[in-house]
C-alpha cells in the first residue's frame, strides 16, 4: 500500500538532473506493467530526472528481467534499474518458480553490480489484486519503485 514516504512528495535532495535510469519492462501482463511503467516514468520525471535521461527496455516475461537490468546496469552511464513485472498466480506451481527466481536474480544483481536494482514485480493472487496496485485504490507500485531507487541514489 502507498504510505507517504513511497510518493512523490516533492524534488530529490539531491541532483537527479544528470543521472540517468533504465527501467525494463515485462511484456507478460502488459495492461498491469504499462500501468506499473507509466507510474515509474512519471514519477521519476516529477522528482527531477530529465526525460532524454529514462532509458525503457522490454522483456518479454518476468524471468528476464535480471538479465535485461545486469546489461543496462553494466552500463557505466546508467545510475540505477527499476524492473517491471507482474507475475499472476495460476494453477501450477510455475507462478513460485518465476517469483522466486526474479526476487533472488534481482537481489544478488543489487550487490554484484553496486547500483540500485528495484524489484517493482507484483506477485499477485489474480488479477484484481494486480490492477489494485497498478494505479488502483492501493497506489501504484511502478510510483513507489521509482521513490525507492530515488532513496537509494540519496543515500549512496
Ligand atoms: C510463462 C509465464 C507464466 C505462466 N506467467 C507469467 C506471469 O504471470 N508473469 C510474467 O511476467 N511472466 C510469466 N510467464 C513468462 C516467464 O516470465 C518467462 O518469460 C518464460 O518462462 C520464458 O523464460
Amino acid at each position: 500500500m502507498a504510505g507517504t514516504l513511497k510518493t512523490v512528495s516533492g524534488k530529490s535532495k539531491i541532483n537527479l538532473s544528470n543521472k540517468k535510469i533504465a527501467i525494463v519492462v515485462a511484456e507478460w501482463n502488459e495492461d498491469v506493467t504499462e500501468a506499473l511503467f507509466d507510474g515509474a516514468h512519471q514519477a521519476l520525471h516529477a522528482l527531477g530526472v530529465k526525460k532524454s535521461n529514462i532509458i525503457r527496455v522490454n522483456v518479454p516475461g518476468s524471468f528476464e528481467l535480471p538479465l535485461a537490468a545486469q546489461w543496462m546496469a553494466e552500463k557505466k552511464d546508467i545510475d540505477g534499474v527499476i524492473c517491471i513485472g507482474c507475475v499472476i498466480q495460476g494453477d501450477t506451481p510455475h507462478f513460485d518458480y518465476i517469483c522466486q527466481a526474479v526476487a533472488y536474480g534481482v537481489m544478488k544483481l543489487n550487490l554484484k553490480i553496486n547500483k540500485p536494482i528495484i524489484f517493482g514485480v507484483l506477485t499477485t493472487l489474480n488479477k484484481k489484486q494486480a490492477l489494485e496496485r497498478a494505479g488502483g485504490k492501493l497506489g501504484n507500485k511502478g510510483e513507489e519503485a521509482a521513490v525507492t531507487v530515488v532513496k537509494m541514489l540519496e543515500i549512496h
